[in-house]
C-alpha cells in the first residue's frame, strides 16, 4: 500500500473530465482495454447485460453510452486479463495472504479453477468439480440442517437466488442471511409497518414529475453515478434539491455530463443541492422533527389566512392513521433540543420545510446514511411521516426512494432469500416441490455472527461476498471462523474471507453476468431487479475468463444434487440446461410478480412489480398508512454528553465497490494515496490536541470488556460537523461492536461508532 496521502479539496464537478481520466487509468491497469469499449456497448441495455455495480433504474431509453465511471470501473475489474491460477496459489501459502491487503488480493485477477485447502501444506490445490461437489455434499449431510448457513450476497441473479434458497430450505433451513442484511434491511423492516410494502415507491418516470427532492445520507456520485442523469433534469426544470448530509458530498454539489459535448467542452454542470444542510451523524430524525414542526407553523399561518392549507388534510384524514399524537408529539420538542440533536440552526430546517411545503410532488431519497444506526428503522419511519404529512405517497412525481446496493440485492429478497418464514409463501414452495419446508425463521447476518461464535454455527455456504470482511469484530470473528466444519466460498475473485479457512474450504469460481453463459439449451439469459422494482434481462458478451469456471447456477445445482435426496419435482439438471425453466419455476411461486416471465424479459426499461402503495393501498395492520413516532432524537447510541466520544462513520470511496478496492484515490473527496486515514473537524483536533497528518488510533467506547481498537490512521482536517468523523469500510470494521446494530433489523450500525481519538 502506498503511505503517502495527498489531500486537497475537490472542486471540480462530479461526472465530467476526472471520470473519463479515471476511466482510462482503470481500464488499461486492468488490461480489459482492447475488449472494452465494444463491451460498454452493451452496458445497461436491451439486448445487453445489467451493470453488476449499483443497482439504480435502468431508463427504457437509454443513453448511447448507458454506463457510469464507477459502473466501468466494475466491468473492467471483472473482465481483467489477469488471473489467479492454481500457480499463484502454489507460490503462496495461505499465511502469506493473509498478510495482503484487500486490493491486492483481488488485482490477482479472476479464479480461474475450483481450489480446496490442504492444511499441511498451507496452500490451496486444486480439485475436480465433481470432487468438490461429492465431498461438499456428504459433510452436508452429516450436519445438523440449523448449523449450516447459507449466505448471499446481492449480485447473483434472481434465477439463481431462488434455486438458493430452494437448496436451504429442501436442506432444512431458512437460514438465508443476506448482504441486505447489512444495508436496507432497515428499510425491508421499517417501510412495511409504516407504509405496507418493504420496497421504495417511485420508479424512474417519477423522477420527470417531481418538483422537489430529498436526499438523506446516499452518496450518489460514488455509489449509483447513474441517478445524477435524471437529477441533473429535475435540477433542469427547477425542481428543488435539498440534501442531508455531514459531509459535503460532490456529487450532489454539481455534475457535468461526461456524454454531453457542450458540457465536456466548458466543463460546466449542474448545481444539484439548491439547499445542503451538513447534519450531525445520527442527526436526521431531529432534523425531520424539525421539519415537521416548522410545516405545522407554516399549516397555522395558512388556516388562519385562510390561504391553502400546507398539511395534505384529505389525504391525512382518509389514508392515514396516528396523525393526532404525531402532531402532538412534534409539536412539543423545542427547538433548542432539535438543534442539538440535528446540529442544525432553526432558520436551516424552516428553510427545508419552505422548500418542501412549496413543493407538489417530492421524492424522498435515502442511503446508508439512514439504515446503519441504531434507531435505523425509526430514521426511515420519520422520512415517512414527512412525507405523508403533505400526500406524498402514491401519486405521480412523489415517493419514497431507497437507493438500494447490490446490482440484485432487492430481487433476491423477492424470489426467496430471507431468514424471515412469514415473507417467503412456503405453503405453494410445498405443493409446487412437493417437500416440506423448514417453519422456524433462520439466522441473518448478526445471528449467523453470534452462531459462529458461540459454536452453534458449524458450516457456512457463501454465495459470493465477503462476509469475514464486511462483517463488524472483524478480529472477534476471524478467530471464531478458524473453528468452522466447512466454508464453501463461490466467488469470482480472491478474498479475505477465503483465506480465513475452517477445517475444510473450497473456493468454487463462477462466471460473471458479463460473461456469455453456454449451457444445453445455448447461451443463457438472468434476470435481476432494480431499487425501482424493474426486472431486468441481462445477456452476457464476453468470453469467460476460464474454461474450468462453472455459472453460479450450475454450481448451486451441483451443491444441491450431492446433499439432497433425488425430488422429481426440481429438475436440477433441466434447470441448469435452460434458465428459462427456472423463470417459469419463479413465475409459478410468485404469479403476481412473474407472470408471463419469459415474455416479459425484454420490456424496455425492465417490468416493475406490483406494489400497493404505489396504487395507495396500504398492506399495513390498520389499513392505512401509519405516522409512527420516533423513539428519540438522535439515531445513535451516545447522546452526545461526553465531549471525548466522537461518532465514527465508516464510508465508502470512489475507489471502491464494498470490500473490493479498485484504488487509493477518492478522487471526489480529494484524498489520494491511502485509505488509513480519519476525517476530523478543525475544532476538534484542536480541543483534543491532534494536528493534519498525525497518525492516530481510534478506540471504540463499548459496553463490554473487549479493547476494539486501530492503529495507523492519518489524520485531515476535514468539513465534517463537530463531534463525527469519517473513515473508510472495510478497514474499521475491527471497531464495530457486533451488537451495536439498528433495533429490530440489526443492521450494523456502520455510521455511529461511538470512538475515542489516542495519539498513536
Ligand atoms: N461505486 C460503488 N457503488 C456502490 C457501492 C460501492 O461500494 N461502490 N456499494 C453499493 C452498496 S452495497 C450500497 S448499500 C450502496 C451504498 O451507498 P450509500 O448509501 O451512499 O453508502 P455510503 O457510502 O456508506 O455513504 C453513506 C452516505 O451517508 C452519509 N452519512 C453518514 N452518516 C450519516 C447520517 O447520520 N446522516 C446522514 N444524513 N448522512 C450520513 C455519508 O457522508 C455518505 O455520504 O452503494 C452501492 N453502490
Ligand atoms: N463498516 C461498514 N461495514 C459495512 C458497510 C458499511 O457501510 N460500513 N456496508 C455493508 C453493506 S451495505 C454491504 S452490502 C456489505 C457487502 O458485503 P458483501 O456483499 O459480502 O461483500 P462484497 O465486498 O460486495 O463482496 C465482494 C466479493 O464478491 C465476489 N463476487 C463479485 N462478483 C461476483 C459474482 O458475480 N458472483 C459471485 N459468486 N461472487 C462475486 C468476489 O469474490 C468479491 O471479492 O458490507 C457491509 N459492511
Ligand atoms: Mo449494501
Amino acid at each position: 500500500m502506498t503511505e503517502e496521502v495527498t489531500y486537497k479539496p475537490y472542486d471540480a464537478p462530479t461526472g465530467g473530465w476526472g471520470s473519463v481520466k479515471s476511466l482510462v487509468k482503470h481500464s488499461t491497469g486492468q488490461h480489459a482495454v482492447g475488449t472494452v469499449p465494444d463491451l460498454l456497448r452493451h452496458h445497461n441495455k436491451l439486448g445487453g447485460y445489467a451493470c453488476t455495480s449499483c443497482a439504480w433504474a435502468k431508463p427504457a431509453k437509454p443513453h448511447a453510452a448507458e454506463f457510469c465511471e464507477n459502473g466501468a470501473k466494475a466491468t473492467f475489474w471483472d473482465l481483467t486479463s489477469k488471473r489467479t491460477t492454481p500457480e499463484f496459489f502454489a507460490r503462496h501459502t495461505v499465511t502469506e495472504l493473509l498478510g495482503w491487503s484487500d486490493y491486492d488480493l483481488e488485482n490477482e485477477g479472476r479464479l480461474t479453477h475450483p481450489m480446496r485447502y490442504d492444511s499441511p501444506s498451507d496452500t490451496y490445490v486444486p480439485v475436480e468439480w465433481a470432487e468438490a461437489f461429492a465431498d461438499i455434499g456428504s459433510r452436508l449431510k452429516g450436519f445438523d440442517p440449523e448449523t449450516v448457513v447459507f449466505y448471499a450476497s446481492g449480485r447473483a441473479s434472481l434465477e439463481t437466488s431462488y434455486m438458493y434458497a430452494l437448496l436451504a430450505r429442501m436442506y432444512g433451513n431458512n437460514n438465508l442471511p443476506d448482504s441486505s442484511n447489512m444495508c436496507h434491511e432497515t428499510t425491508s423492516v421499517a417501510l412495511p409497518q409504516s407504509i405496507g410494502t418493504p420496497v421504495g415507491t417511485v420508479l424512474l418516470e417519477d423522477f420527470e414529475h417531481t418538483d422537489c427532492i430529498l436526499s438523506f445520507g446516499q452518496n450518489v456520485g460514488t455509489n449509483a453515478p447513474r441517478m445524477l442523469h435524471p437529477l441533473q433534469q429535475a435540477r433542469k426544470r427547477d425542481a428543488e434539491i435539498i440534501v442531508f448530509n455531514p459531509l459535503r458530498e460532490r456529487g450532489w454539489e454539481e455534475f457535468v455530463n461526461p456524454q454531453h459535448a457542450g458540457e465536456m467542452l466548458t466543463n460546466s454542470g449542474t448545481q444539484i443541492a439548491t439547499q445542503y444542510h451538513q447534519v450531525r451523524t445520527g442527526g436526521d430524525i431531529a432534523a425531520m422533527v424539525g421539519m415537521a414542526k416548522a410545516l405545522f407553523t407554516l399549516d397555522d399561518q395558512a388556516k388562519a389566512a385562510g390561504t391553502d392549507r400546507v398539511l395534505d388534510v384529505d389525504f391525512i384524514a382518509q389514508h392515514t392513521h396516528g396523525f393526532a399524537s404525531f402532531e402532538t408529539y412534534v409539536r412539543a420538542q423545542s427547538w433548542d433540543n432539535l438543534e442539538r440533536e440535528a446540529g442544525l440552526a432553526r432558520a436551516a430546517m424552516e428553510r427545508a420545510a419552505d422548500a418542501y411545503a412549496r413543493s407538489k410532488a417530492v421524492i424522498a431519497i435515502y442511503g446508508m446514511g439512514l439504515t446503519q444506526h441504531r434507531l435505523g428503522v425509526d430514521n426511515v419511519q420519520m422520512l415517512v411521516n414527512l412525507m405523508l404529512m403533505r400526500g406524498n405517497i402514491g401519486r405521480q412525481g412523489a415517493g419514497m426512494c431507497p437507493v438500494r446496493g447490490h446490482s440484485n440485492v432487492q430481487g433476491q429478497r423477492t424470489v426467496g432469500i430471507s431468514e424471515k418464514t412469514e415473507l417467503v409463501p412456503l405453503d405453494k414452495l410445498a405443493a409446487q416441490f412437493g417437500f416440506s419446508p423448514p417453519r422456524k425463521d433462520g439466522m441473518n447476518t448478526v445471528d449467523a455472527c453470534e452462531g459462529v461464535l458461540d459454536g452453534t454455527v458449524k458450516a457456512f455456504i457463501s454465495l459470493g461476498g465477503n462476509f469475514v470482511r464486511a462483517i463488524p469484530d472483524t478480529e472477534r470473528m476471524e478467530a471464531a471462523w478458524r473453528d468452522l466444519d466447512l466454508s464453501v466460498q463461490i466467488a469470482t475473485k480472491l478474498n479475505r474471507s477465503h483465506l480465513v479457512t475452517a477445517q475444510t474450504t473450497y473456493i468454487l469460481p463462477c462466471l460473471v453476468r458479463t460473461e456469455i453463459d453456454a449451457q444445453a439449451s445455448g447461451p443463457q439469459i438472468v434476470t435481476v431487479e432494480d431499487s425501482t422494482t424493474c426486472i431486468h434481462a441481462s445477456r452476457g458478451v464476453a468470453t469467460p475468463a476460464s474454461e474450468h469456471l462453472l455459472s453460479e447456477p450450475a454450481i448451486v445445482a451441483g451443491i444441491a444434487k450431492a446433499t439432497l435426496a433425488p425430488n422429481p419435482k426440481v429438475p436440477w439438471d433441466d434447470w441448469v440446461g435452460d434458465y428459462g425453466l427456472v423463470r417459469d419455476a419463479i413465475a409459478q411461486t410468485y404469479p403476481d410478480d412473474f407472470h408471463d416471465f419469459n415474455a416479459r424479459l425484454d420490456t424496455p426499461g425492465g417490468f416493475p412489480r406490483p406494489i400497493g402503495a404505489r396504487e395507495r393501498k396500504w398492506e399495513t395492520e390498520t389499513g392505512k398508512a401509519n405516522f409512527l413516532l420516533p423513539k428519540a432524537l438522535h439515531a445513535t447510541f451516545d447522546d452526545g454528553s461526553q465531549p471525548e466520544v466522537l461518532r465514527l462513520m465508516t464510508i465508502r470511496s470512489n475507489d471502491q465497490f464494498n470490500t473490493t478496492i479498485y484504488g487509493y484515490d477518492d478522487r471526489l473527496r480529494g484524498i489520494h494515496g491511502s485509505r488509513m486515514i480519519v476525517m476530523m473537524n478543525a475544532e476538534d483536533m484542536a480541543r483534543l490536541g491532534v494536528k493534519a497528518d498525525d497518525v492516530v488510533r481510534l478506540e471504540t467506547v463499548g459496553d463490554d470488556e473487549m479493547v476494539r481498537s486501530l492503529a495507523g490512521l492519518r489524520v485531515i482536517e476535514f468539513d465534517v460537523p463537530r463531534g463525527c468523523i469519517a473513515a473508510y469500510y472495510p478497514e474499521t470494521n475491527p471497531l464495530i461492536p457486533l451488537y451495536q446494530h439498528a433495533e429490530e433489523s440489526k443492521t450494523p450500525a456502520a455510521k455511529s461508532v461511538p470512538v475515542r481519538v489516542r495519539l498513536a
